[in-house]
């Protein structure tokens, strides 16, 4: 089998709630970059990269230029066997990893189609049969994020990312992360996210306040020696997120003793390819996983799915159903 064509398309994504995280990062509407590979078989793959506006090295309009200089690399190419074909990739451009996020789900989706068998089947066999999702809340005013957690509850959330730090005020995130706390009940996962917009003494600060309660920090401030050092200072475990990104900086944060769990995302790895051995990796680290992606809609959503399903439920914190974040759908 050969790829015959590349085609694009760059479809605005609005959030049902607007999206506020720390450092002014606001997630509104957003730019989903659409891949499809065709190839001589008459199969086409398919795949989606959706990034944020100041979140991650990745901006939607730098998708199309990198997939044009790799297309001569991608063009008469056998799709069959993703990871030989990307190390390829990976020699003719260096990074872009978002980017060539895209190709890879594309190649992961016809080596599949090819196969006829579902795509979790190639990426480690069915692991388990349901996958708990979390519920990621704005960061707006506690009572009203409370009232968003016992909503996501009701409709079978188990699981909460309480966004922090959107307005710099240290005891408003106290304020939320006892609310969501409180709301939820005992028992559900309870995570407070900065997406790096904390200095060590405020993020401390905000630990140490919740100190009491069953909650986890995530990604509080910009390094993992930072975050090391609030797991240290507060007591409480870690989730990484924006600085875990390749296989060094999973084994750095391990090292640092803040991997108690970690965001894989499809495209901060560069693919299906990358993360499947980033999960292999974190199952043997013992770190819990969140297995998903930066943003995103149907295609994004069905791939990370694949994986989250091909993973052992010993590792699977949860996963994200992030098609349900936006309109419109892609491919209900
Ligand atoms: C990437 N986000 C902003 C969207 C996802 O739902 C989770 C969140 C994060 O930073 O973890
Ligand atoms: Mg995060």
């Amino acid at each position: 089998m050969k790829i015959t064509r590349l085609s694009l398309w760059h479809v605005p994504l609005t959030a049902h709630e607007t999206y506020y995280m720390a450092d002014g990062k606001t997630c509104d509407t957003t730019t989903s970059v659409v891949l499809r590979l065709d190839t001589d078989a008459g199969l086409s793959g398919w795949g989606e990269v959706c990034p944020i506006p100041h979140y991650l090295p990745a901006y939607a309009e730098g998708v199309a230029p990198a997939l044009t200089d790799l297309a001569p690399a991608l063009l008469g190419a056998d799709p069959i066997g993703p990871p030989v074909l990307m190390a390829r990739l990976n020699h003719h451009l260096k990074g872009h990893d978002y980017a060539k996020s895209a190709i890879d789900t594309a190649l992961w989706d016809l080596t599949a189609k090819a196969a006829k068998l579902p795509l979790y089947a190639l990426l480690g066999g069915r692991a388990v049969a349901d996958m708990p999702l979390y519920h990621s809340i704005t960061c707006v005013a506690p009572e009203e994020m409370a009232r968003m957690a016992i909503a996501a509850q009701e409709a079978g959330m188990t699981q909460f990312q309480v966004k922090l730090g959107a307005d710099n005020d240290w005891l408003a995130d106290v304020a939320r992360l006892e609310a969501v706390r409180r709301a939820v009940g005992p028992g559900p996962l309870v995570y407070g996210d900065w997406n790096c917009g904390a200095d060590r003494l405020t993020a401390t600060r905000v630990g140490r306040a919740v100190a009491h309660l069953d909650v986890m920090l995530e990604q509080p401030c910009a390094t993992i020696d930072e975050c090391a050092a609030v797991r240290a200072a507060t007591g409480l475990p870690m989730k990484l997120d924006e600085n875990a990104h390749d296989l060094p900086t999973l084994l750095e944060g391990h090292r640092q003793g803040c991997l108690d769990a970690v965001a894989l995302k499809l495209s901060k790895f560069g693919g299906l390819s990358a993360m499947r051995v980033a999960r292999d990796l974190c199952l043997t680290l013992g770190a819990q996983m969140c297995v998903e992606d930066t943003w995103g809609s149907d295609i994004t959503t069905a791939a990370l799915l694949h994986l989250a399903a091909s993973t052992p439920a010993r590792g699977l914190m949860n996963t994200c159903d992030l098609n349900h974040y936006v309109a419109p759908r892609l491919a209900p």
